[in-house]
């Protein structure tokens, strides 16, 4: 691999690796599906490189440099999705079993399937899931009978039946994207959205809050295109009208203490302005371990 990720120490395993605080795990996977463009893969050296732009000091006691983390380098990626998920999978489990906190750099959404499996195969509770993304990815199938996609990654998730219906929190979608199968999905499964609109308009850090009260221990997905894409170009779906990066990090200070499996994904090197996209990435890595 280039760099380990700044502030982080790289590693070909972890099986011998005592009191860690959280893992970075590279998964530079992407489909070959023609209406995206292509990029996603580049993102985790692409992000490795950048975090250097970053001192990773902050004003906290607790940041990157007084915490024990890792970086496995990138998985080896196979042609077959399922073989690539079962290593993505079989990583995460390990990081959870030693309590540590799995940070999973996509790569496209399509992965979020294979770090759920790890979560459930580490046999660790986790409460809750935080899609935070400009899309809900509750298509089953797209494009057509594509199952396995980044737009029916989170339908893959749900048909496990490992989170409880109700328990999944999409924060920053912008409801007019939407299909009616996925409007219809989160109405009869009572899902929560906290649409992007409602940022401009109402006290949304303290709704978010509370739905941390309610939960003990969340996955968080965070598909970088969430943001706006004045904040996040490089991205390979970009949906004006989305969260800033300032609302981004006040969401993941809040929800670090809870975060026990965290992922960015559908970073886009390749559709990128002067890597502002990846730096964003990196300051959420900071961000969220500053306030663990
Ligand atoms: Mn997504």
């Amino acid at each position: 691999m280039s760099e380990p990720f700044n502030g982080t120490f790289g590693v070909e395993e972890i099986d011998t690796a005592v009191n860690l605080d959280a893992v970075i795990i590279g998964v530079p996977f992407e489909d070959n599906s023609k209406i995206y463009p292509k990029g996603a893969s580049l993102a985790p050296n692409k992000i490795r490189e950048i975090s250097y732009f970053f001192s990773g000091q902050s004003f906290s006691e607790q940041n990157i440099h007084s915490l024990n983390v890792l970086d496995l380098g990138d998985l080896k990626i196979t042609r077959k999705y399922d073989e690539t998920m079962s290593s993505l999978a079989e990583n995460v489990s390990k990081v959870l079993q030693k309590n540590a906190l799995p940070i999973i750099l996509g790569g496209d959404h399509s992965i979020a399937l294979g770090t759920t499996k790890g979560i459930i195969k580490s046999q660790k509770k986790i409460d809750a899931v935080i899609w935070l993304d400009a899309h809900v990815d509750l298509m089953d199938a797209y494009p057509e009978k594509e199952k396995y996609s980044r737009a029916t990654s989170c339908k893959r998730i749900f048909d496990l039946n490992f989170f409880n219906a109700e328990n999944y929190y999409f924060i920053g979608c912008r409801g007019h994207n939407l299909g009616l199968e996925e409007v219809e999905m989160i109405k009869t499964n009572g899902m929560t959205t906290i649409e992007a609109q409602l940022f401009s308009s109402r006290d949304i850090l303290k709704e978010i809050s509370k739905i941390i009260d309610r939960h003990d221990s969340f996955y968080v997905s965070l598909d970088i295109d969430v943001l706006d894409p004045a904040y996040a170009p490089g991205v390979s779906v970009p949906e004006p009208g989305g969260l800033s990066s300032r609302e981004l990090f006040s969401i993941l200070q809040i929800l670090a203490n809870k975060t026990k499996c965290f992922e960015i994904v559908e970073i886009n090197p390749n559709k990128d302005f002067n890597d502002l996209t990846s730096m964003v990435a990196c300051k959420a890595i900071f961000e969220l371990l500053d306030s663990k």
